[in-house]
């Protein structure tokens, strides 16, 4: 009787690598070895409702933006009534966790309140309005706010000034002025101007660009670009390096400042992995250019993102999925950052196979036939539905199975789950077992896989 076990853990067999490789670190310890910041947007009401919104939030990322809480119509929904609760609570998460922020934004035509928007203020009081929030907000935050958009969306899609109630009533002068004012309200933050659309070489880009190279020649104090970056799976613009780097090189920083990539919804596999891919490039884009200080997502999971409201039948743009599972973007993201993209890490009741074995073994031999079984045991890891596989080495059959449905081609054999016994917690195992014909000699599988 031969007895012999082969285990392998899920994905590094998927990759027909060798052994599983150490867990990688989270993105922000290996962003930060690549001299760049991982960023994500937060809404100030779900770091107290969501233990694992938190966690993914505190854990995986060392700069934060308020995805609403820092925006006019939020701050002061009526005139000279603010209201902080929410951006203090983003301070305090992000002090509270060793992040920074990027203020998310002072001078913006939208989420503005009704009667700012609305009010028909002269110029001179809209200026001194806008003064007024600019030293207020920017002053509370004194110090502690590294990078602020002074300046939000100004363009619109041909290249021209946004008509918005700003520019309308100020003029273009409206920008230069509020990072002038800016600056005096805080020296010690970054100023930028963000936008979406602007991520490859375009007419909108370009009009930005001249607008930068035209403020620093007034000596106007500006310091950094954001692109949005909210982008379609499989339509990365081609020319993102290279538009960072024109950016830079009018020396200012570039970040990506709410980087998603949507896809048409149901997801799957194919999509997921062109995402990965998409996530991967844009990272690699940012590392490629010195001045590219960082990256950040507009959304820790899919249950988070503004897609699917603005976009029917749109979604699953971010790194986890609704389940806060961690997706092929969020391995790409980490092996763009010098990870080896195994999230071994993962917390245990993701259902991934991480941290899941399968153990095979002959349970007993005759003449021509053999019993196997194969145990699966998670330790660290879970699974919600299995695929075990393996390839016989020397041509043995396989005849019957029993606790799970099993196929044979070739040498190949894939076991799935029964209806019964899909789900194998962190510290379970579930077991299955076959028949099978062997001639020769019976020698047991190197690698068998489960994911
Ligand atoms: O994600 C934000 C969403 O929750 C808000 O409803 C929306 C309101 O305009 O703003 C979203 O964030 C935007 C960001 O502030 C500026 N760039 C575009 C983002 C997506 O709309």
């Amino acid at each position: 009787m031969t007895l012999a076990t082969a285990a392998a853990t899920g994905l590094a067999a998927l990759a027909g690598a060798a052994p599983a490789q150490a867990a990688d670190a989270p993105l922000r310890d290996l962003a930060e070895a690549k001299g760049v910041y991982i960023g994500n947007a937060l809404a100030a009401g779900k770091l107290d409702g969501n233990a694992r919104y938190r966690q993914i939030a505190g854990q995986e990322f060392n700069w934060v933006t308020a995805e609403n809480a820092m925006k006019w119509g939020v701050l002061e929904p009526s005139r000279g009534n603010y209201d902080w609760s929410g951006a203090d609570r983003i301070m305090e998460f992000a002090a509270a966790n060793g992040q920074q922020v990027r203020g998310h934004t002072l001078v913006w035509h939208s989420q503005a309140p009704g009667w700012l928007e609305n009010g028909g203020f002269p110029a001179a009081e809209l200026r001194g309005l806008m003064y007024d929030h600019i030293d207020t907000t920017m002053g509370r935050y004194q110090g502690r706010i590294a990078h602020w958009d002074v300046v939000n969306e100004a363009f619109n899609e041909s290249g021209g000034f946004r008509d918005s109630f700003w520019y309308r009533t100020l003029g273009e002068s409206y920008i230069a002025d509020a990072f002038r004012r800016a600056r005096q309200a805080d020296p010690s933050a970054d100023l930028y101007i963000n936008d979406y659309n602007v991520e490859g070489v375009n007419a909108k880009s370009t009009a930005m660009y001249n607008l930068v190279r035209d403020l620093k020649a007034q000596g106007v104090p500006i310091d950094g670009v954001g692109l949005q970056a909210h982008l379609i799976t499989g339509q990365v613009p081609s020319s993102l390096q290279q538009n960072i780097q024109r950016f830079a090189d009018l020396g200012v920083d570039v970040a990506i400042t709410e980087l998603d990539i949507r896809m048409n919804l149901p997801a799957d596999a194919g999509k997921l992995a062109q995402q990965a891919r998409d996530y991967r490039t844009v990272v690699e884009a940012c590392l490629a250019v010195s001045r590219c200080v960082g990256v950040t997502g507009w959304g820790i999971s899919d249950a988070d993102s503004w897609v699917p409201d603005v976009f029917e039948g749109q979604g699953a743009a971010t790194m986890y999925d609704s389940g806060y599972n961690p997706k092929p973007a969020y391995d790409a993201v980490a092996q763009a950052l010098g990870g080896t993209g195994d999230d071994d890490d993962d917390p245990p009741g993701n259902g991934d196979g991480d941290g899941c074995t399968a153990d095979y073994t002959v349970a007993s031999q005759w003449n021509t036939g053999f019993t196997g079984n194969v145990a699966i045991t998670c330790s660290g890891g879970s699974l919600n539905g299995w695929t075990v596989s393996w390839d016989f080495p020397a041509g043995q059959r396989l005849s019957q199975a029993w606790n799970a449905g099993c196929t044979q081609s070739g040498a190949r054999v894939t076991c799935t789950n029964a209806g019964w016994n899909g789900t194998v917690p962190d510290g379970g195992s579930v077991s299955f077992g076959f028949n099978a014909e062997w001639s020769g000699s019976n020698p047991s599988p190197d690698t068998v896989t489960v994911s």
